[in-house]
């Protein structure tokens, strides 16, 4: 007997008496975030690129409608549970999908993708996945879960080929870059090659995005990395599109929605400088153009400091933000993360930053392992004095500090594995998987417990209350300008920069305090404690904590 899946697979392929079929429907879902974090505040202004961009990719396909579902940022308007999620038995009777996509490029949010993948699926709804969660044994770990296909890789061309399939106008087997059970076994096809023609792609549409409010808009020229760093998961050579690219994104979005903050994705900004300095030659010149000032953030590394033209270019860019991954101030977890950088040139590159006149965002990573057979001790209570002195040193105006994360095919990973070390997803599920939670032991003399306190206590420090005090300060201070007559632009500059400082360590503050609150909500201690429980038992002999890196093989 046929299962409803292939009866509707059946229907999506046959026309209605001779007519043709009605339009069907693709739903794009981003899972909510399992709880509030700190990247909470920042994903109700924004959206996921990635699963936009393969929306609009179908958005072109005839006889296809697309909407995107982004459940972090979903307003009042559209319907929702009794747990302030979207509805999703309500959207179907709103506008049935005749099949639902995926976003599975936040770890974190895995548990919730699959909740819907198999809501979906008990409803007879075909359903796929894509994202950078899914490598190794995850893809069939999502099989299992709800998800009849994984995409692997890049998802626009790989969309449109298996709503081909769907539609019966193509082999599923033939579609590279997928993964589906055959039999009940996971079947992966050939590899996709990534994408090289950037230009060949429809620019992201943003009015996909329904119950939305978008106030930053993430744009991106460039795909991969290549520095390799040992826990990220951005891996192959660096791929860009031109310039004139990243402008279309940037002037569609403000000619059409009026949007003025940008976010650029791109890991490394900079990276082409040629092209890096004409794009910000472009941004300069449409902005005088139109006379407006956009509030561009960026990713770049820090030795890009020592290029005083791109800086130069980049502010008059109007590029106001950059985001730095510092990771940390301590030589030897620079060295394990494959970094290449050292502490002491870190704290003069940041202030080449600051002198040219960015907001720096520091990224930092607390209580990274070291490598195998580096003989090193710090208690958690050091590290953080050396956090708080470096943060302060370097002028960074805002900081994120989270702890290492596991995630999936990192060599970061696969060294902790191979020591065994990882606590097992049975107790810590990937829910855990943001930034917020330890996932593994650490190195010795630290304890799971004092490196998630560390983290809390070094951005507790850095986001206060009495910020807000400052801010009222600042605006009574707002008459010094006048001693600044003969250099009106760097007075305000000055001005400003304390004045946004505050404004956003308050703000900080606000976020940090329900961070907090959300961790003692959650069950986190007794399941670390289970978690460490069940480790220890499958390490005879080996107490709680790792011993000393001088001695990794006795484990
Ligand atoms: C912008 C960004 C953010 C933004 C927005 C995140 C978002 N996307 O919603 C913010 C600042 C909020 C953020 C936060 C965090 N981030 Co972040 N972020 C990025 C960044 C730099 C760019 C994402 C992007 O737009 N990529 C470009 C698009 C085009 O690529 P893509 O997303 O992979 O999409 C393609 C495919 O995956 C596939 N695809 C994707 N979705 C779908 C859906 C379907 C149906 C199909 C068919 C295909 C498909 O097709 C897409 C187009 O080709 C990436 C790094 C990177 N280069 O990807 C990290 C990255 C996504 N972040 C990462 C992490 C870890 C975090 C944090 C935990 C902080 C941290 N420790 O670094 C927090 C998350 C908090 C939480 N709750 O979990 C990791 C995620 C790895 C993982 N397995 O979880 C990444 C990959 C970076 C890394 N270090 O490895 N991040
Ligand atoms: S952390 Fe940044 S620089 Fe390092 S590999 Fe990932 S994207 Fe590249």
């Amino acid at each position: 007997m046929k299962g409803q899946k292939e009866m509707i697979m059946e229907e999506l392929i046959e026309t209605e008496q001779g007519r043709p079929r009605k339009r069907r429907r693709l739903r794009i879902v981003i899972p909510a975030y399992p709880a509030f974090n700190i990247y909470s505040a920042v994903a109700r202004i924004t959206t996921a690129l990635g699963p936009l961009s393969v929306a609009t990719a179908v958005h072109e396909m005839e006889g296809w409608d697309v909407e995107v579902i982004d459940e972090n940022n979903y307003r009042r308007s559209g319907p929702k549970n009794t747990s302030g999620l979207p509805d999703h038995e309500a959207l179907q009777k709103l506008r049935p999908a005749d099949v639902v996509g995926f976003y599975g490029g936040l770890t974190s949010t895995i548990p919730r993708l699959y909740e819907l993948a198999r809501f979906y699926r008990e409803r007879g709804v075909p359903t796929m996945a894509g994202g950078q969660h899914f490598v190794e044994d995850n893809i069939a770990e999502a099989l299992h879960n709800g998800v009849d296909v994984v995409v692997i890789g890049e998802g626009e061309e790989t969309i449109k080929e298996l709503l081909w399939a769907f539609e019966g106008k193509r082999q599923r087997n033939s579609i590279p870059g997928i993964a589906y059970l055959e039999d009940g076994q996971p079947v992966k096809t050939q590899e996709r090659n990534p994408l090289t023609d950037f230009d060949s792609l429809p620019i992201p549409d943003f009015s996909l995005v329904r119950y939305a409010k978008l106030r930053l808009y993430p744009v991106g020229r460039v795909r991969g990395c290549g520095m390799d760093c040992e826990f990220c998961t951005v891996k192959g050579r660096a791929r860009y599109a031109g310039p004139e690219r990243l402008m279309e994104q940037i002037t569609s979005l403000f000619e059409t929605r009026g949007a003025k903050r940008f976010f650029i994705v791109d890991d490394l900004f900079g990276q082409d400088r040629l092209e890096t300095l004409r794009l910000c030659r472009l941004l300069k010149e449409y902005q005088r153009r139109v006379r407006v000032r956009f509030k561009i953030t960026v990713q770049i590394r820090l030795d890009k400091a020592r290029d005083a033209e791109l800086l130069r270019a980049m502010r008059e860019g109007g590029i106001a933000h950059v985001a730095i991954g510092f990771e940390s101030p301590i030589r030897e977890e620079l060295k394990a993360m494959d970094k290449r950088l050292n502490p002491e040139d870190m704290i003069s590159l940041s202030r080449l930053y600051y002198r040219a006149g960015f907001l720096i965002h520091g990224m930092f990573i607390f209580g990274y392992p070291i490598a195998e057979g580096v003989s090193f001790r710090m208690p958690a209570k050091e590290r953080v004095q050396h956090f708080r002195r470096f943060i302060r040193r370097a002028k960074i105006d805002t900081v994120q500090v989270l702890l290492p994360v596991p995630l999936p095919g990192t060599e970061f990973t696969h060294r902790l594995r191979q020591q065994n070390r990882i606590y097992s997803k049975d107790q810590l599920g990937w829910e855990y998987y943001d930034g917020n939670f330890p996932l593994f032991v650490p190195d010795e003399p630290m304890t799971p417990e004092e490196i998630q306190a560390s983290i809390c206590l070094i951005m507790g420090r850095f986001y206060r209350f009495w910020h807000m005090f400052h801010i009222g300060l600042n605006i009574l201070s707002f008459p010094i300008l006048f001693f600044y007559l003969h250099n009106l632009k760097a007075g305000w500059g000055k001005w400003y920069r304390a004045w946004k400082n505050n404004i956003n360590r308050f703000g900080g503050w606000l976020i940090v305090r329900r961070w907090f609150a959300a961790f003692k909500k959650d069950d986190f201690p007794r399941k670390l404690a289970e978690a460490k429980k069940v480790l220890g038992r499958s390490l005879p002999g080996v107490s709680e904590t790792w011993p000393s890196h001088s001695s990794p093989s006795s484990t």
